[in-house]
């Protein structure tokens, strides 16, 4: 592989986005425009994580996943830029980290947030070249007239646990969509699987396997067993899903890929910006490139860019944002949190390079705050009554701990896979400390971050852009 694709200015990657990269660049995979018809699968999968065969979890069966993966390229290393549902699926969809596509938070309800009116989304652009687009599933971003599509299942017509959950429905709906094709007419079809928690429990809490970041607990071991059953629910979707396009006659022109949106609702995964929160499986499968089906790369892929992987897929030239950042090397992402429910400011930003990963707690003086989804579950109420009765809570952290950061947390995940040690109060990290700020910062600067003076500056924006300090003692 080309370690230096990420690094490529934009000049240089005919149709690569200048803030991220296309996947056919990444991988060396050549995609010629040419009169060939092409389709897109998008499947986004919600809050799922690494429960599957495919990254080595044998106690969970996903033989339509494993089976998609013998057609894939495998990700191992691939990020969400931000672990809450709205805000992954508005930056999935635009190719811009919620501080820049004006997701901040969650869509719904009285959190109410919304991407920017003059953001070119990827259904729009794709709407605006001819080609059809459809949702099936949640759609939790917003406005309207930024997310078009022509042919819309969701929670805005629909019950959505019929078009979210509902597999069988869902088989017909895809049905549907793809019996209202005109020939030669490429589409965009976007799947958003919903929600776990009401399925019935396929697996035993003591044939689940519990990963570091979570206490291994019986109420946490129960409710890893309904993770595993939603994600055997949505294997057997994507079995259905993927039958429907074989049959249908797409198979082999419809580049397939497979993600999650955010980390599993467990501690230390959603709404966190550790790796456990924001590490996401990622299958690309692309029927023009059997020679590298069933490879596993080490390349560093972030959600970012799907929008251009896409775009380039079509030949559809990328909207020229004024905002957009410079190139990234290649085993580098980036994160950017602020909101994830209304009331949940606790801005956050992150660099992961190479082993390396930095976490900037710009409201690190608060406690971090806890969602209501996640505040109810048995895992965390648990966690609660263990803490206060002082008994062992069988976890890798303290609440106090989890609720009180440092500032800048450094972790070395090679020596520390678990994130535990933070390395940036140490002098002898101090140049490694000092060149993944400036690093972050530059991206923050390049991504017109609102955040990007806090917490100890205020941003003048008029005139030249410059960081105005506040002398608060930070
Ligand atoms: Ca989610």
């Amino acid at each position: 592989m080309n370690r230096n694709l990420r690094g490529r200015k934009f000049e240089e990657m005919t149709n690569c986005y200048r803030l991220s990269v296309c996947w056919f660049m990444l991988l060396n995979l050549c995609v010629i425009g040419e009169s060939k018809q092409r389709n897109v699968l998008l499947i986004i999968a919600d809050d799922a994580g690494f429960e599957t065969d495919v990254y080595n979890n044998t106690a969970i069966r996903t033989p339509h996943l494993s089976a998609l993966a013998r057609r894939s390229v495998v990700f191992q290393n691939a990020f969400t830029t931000v672990s809450s549902c709205s805000p992954s699926r508005s930056a999935i969809l635009t190719g811009l980290p919620q501080h820049q596509n004006g997701m901040y938070g969650l869509h719904q309800g009285s959190h109410h947030f919304s991407s920017f009116d003059g953001v070119q989304s990827l259904p729009l652009l794709l709407g605006q070249a001819g080609i059809r687009t459809g949702i099936i599933g949640k759609k939790h971003v917003g406005p309207g007239q930024v997310y078009p599509f022509d042919f819309a299942y969701t929670e805005e017509n629909n019950s959505v646990l019929q078009v979210g959950r509902n597999i069988t429905r869902i088989k017909v709906l895809v049905r549907k969509f793809l019996q209202g094709q005109e020939a030669d007419r490429p589409f965009f079809l976007y799947w958003h699987g919903t929600h776990p928690r009401l399925d019935p429990q396929y697996y035993t809490p003591e044939q689940v396997k519990v990963p570091y970041f979570i206490p291994d607990t019986p109420a946490a071991r129960a409710d890893l067993a309904a993770q595993y059953t939603t994600i055997s629910r949505l294997d057997q979707g994507i079995g259905l899903v993927l039958k429907e396009l074989r049959e249908a006659g797409f198979e082999n022109d419809t580049l397939v890929i497979y993600s999650s949106d955010n980390g599993i609702p467990f501690p230390n995964g959603r709404t966190n910006l550790y790796w456990s929160g924001s590490a996401e499986p990622l299958l690309l499968s692309s029927p023009e490139h059997q020679r590298r089906w069933g490879e596993q790369t080490q390349a560093y892929a972030s959600l970012l860019d799907i929008t251009p992987t896409v775009l380039d897929w079509f030949s559809v030239p990328y909207p020229s944002y004024s905002i957009m950042g410079g190139p990234t090397p290649w085993d580098t992402v980036f994160g950017s949190q602020s909101l994830h429910e209304v009331t949940m400011y606790y801005p956050m930003r992150s660099v992961h390079q190479g082993p390396f990963r930095l976490v900037h707690n710009l409201n690190y003086l608060m406690p971090f705050p806890i969602d209501q989804d996640f505040y109810v579950s048995p895992t965390f109420q648990d966690l609660l009554n263990r803490t206060r009765a002082g008994r062992p809570t069988a976890w890798f952290k303290t609440l106090r701990g989890y609720y009180y950061r440092d500032r800048w947390e450094l972790f070395d995940r090679r020596a520390d896979p678990a994130e535990t040690r933070n390395l940036a109060p140490d002098p002898a990290h101090g140049p490694l400390l000092h060149r993944l700020r400036a690093l972050l910062l530059k991206w923050q600067w390049a991504t017109s971050d609102p955040w990007v003076c806090g917490p100890d500056a205020v941003l003048e924006a008029k005139l030249t852009p410059q960081c105005r300090p506040l002398f608060n003692g930070l």
